[in-house]
């Protein structure tokens, strides 16, 4: 039944781009159900595969499945229960999840879709249908993600938006806390652009914006951190695992790459050319709410702009 055929064919959709061997986590009781399903699959996905509810769950974490086709009945934990905890995650609600059951009732069938899974396969499957639904399904993920992707990036600059700076300070307050470490955030605020946009132009103003956004997403940034655009003229940087001390570090190290980037503002009060005024926060989050970081930033922000502009404030909170 297995062929190595690639479930994309190359031009599926112009311009998506379809992973070669997409990552597909098979979950099944029963050993021999698994092996029916890896025949079909395995020349086509790399497949991953576990035999309890618990082993999914942890399976999911490390490997990042693209889909998942998963048996509704099973000892101690059943599919019903790993899809509520798959869809309560952030990291992996988007993952599809299909559902393979032998008693294929309707009121089964409702409450798996209620629960989050796309789809229902029964048992015993076909290999045809299984292998049409499960190409639909990836398909139709990576189209989402596209989606969201695009609606996550700021369309001036290009770099991320407020929407996905808000997605991620939520979801790294909630790592942070879990794992008691610290989070820093760096507020950044391009000084007198007023001034910048009335003399140079809106048009200008915007290259401007660009330019900044340039600089600050070209420093060194680790794997968690992300630099998006917080509106108008501000911009935040979010760093997970970091303390005050590193994240001081970081934005002295912006404050002047964008001063020796040396942009020409000639009606700034500060300087001959554009800068900015920065704020640093640092807390190991608890049960606060996570806004008390970020106004933490502006104060320092404005404490920056109040102390001369062109400088770095920060503070632990
Ligand atoms: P300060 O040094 O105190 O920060 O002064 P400022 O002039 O930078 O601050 P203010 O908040 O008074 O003005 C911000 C300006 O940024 C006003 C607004 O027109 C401009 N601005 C906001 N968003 C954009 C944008 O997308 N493009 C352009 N060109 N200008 C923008
Ligand atoms: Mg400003």
């Amino acid at each position: 039944m297995s062929d190595s055929k690639p479930l994309f064919p190359s031009d599926v959709v112009p311009g998506m781009s379809y992973p070669e061997r997409p990552k597909l986590l098979i979950v099944d009781d029963q050993p021999v159900n698994i092996q029916v399903l890896y025949q079909v699959f395995s020349a086509s996905c790399e497949v991953f595969m576990a035999t309890s509810g618990k082993q999914a769950l942890e399976v999911c974490q490390q490997k990042k499945p693209d889909l998942i086709l998963l048996d509704v009945v099973m000892p101690d934990m059943d599919g019903i229960e790993v899809c509520r905890a798959l869809k309560a995650e952030p990291e992996s609600q988007d993952i599809p999840v299909i559902f393979v059951t032998s008693q294929d009732s309707p009121e089964e069938e409702t409450l798996g879709l209620e629960v989050g899974a796309v789809d229902f396969i029964s048992k015993p499957v076909n290999p045809a249908v299984v292998k049409a639904r499960v190409k639909t399904h990836l398909m139709l993920k990576v189209q989402a993600d596209a989606l969201r992707e695009l609606a996550s990036v700021d369309g001036l600059t290009g770099i991320a938006n407020r929407r996905r700076f808000d997605e991620r300070i939520e979801a790294e307050w909630r790592a942070c806390r879990r794992a008691e470490q610290p989070l820093s955030v760096i507020m950044i605020d391009v000084d007198h652009f007023k001034k910048y946009n009335d003399h140079y132009g809106h048009l200008e103003g915007d290259t401007c914006l660009k330019a900044v956004a340039k600089a600050l997403k070209e420093n060194e940034w680790r794997g968690r951190d992300i630099v998006s655009r917080y509106g108008g003229e501000e911009f935040v940087c979010l760093m997970p695992e970091t303390n005050l001390e590193g994240a001081m570090q970081k934005a002295e190290a912006i404050r002047e790459r964008l001063f020796k980037l040396a942009l020409p503002h000639a009606h700034s009060d500060t300087a001959d050319r554009v800068t900015i005024s920065v704020g640093v926060a640092c807390t190991i989050p608890d049960e606060r709410d996570l806004s008390s970081l970020l106004s933490a930033a502006d104060s320092q922000l404005y404490k920056a702009k109040e102390g001369g502009r062109n400088r770095v404030e920060g503070a632990s909170v």
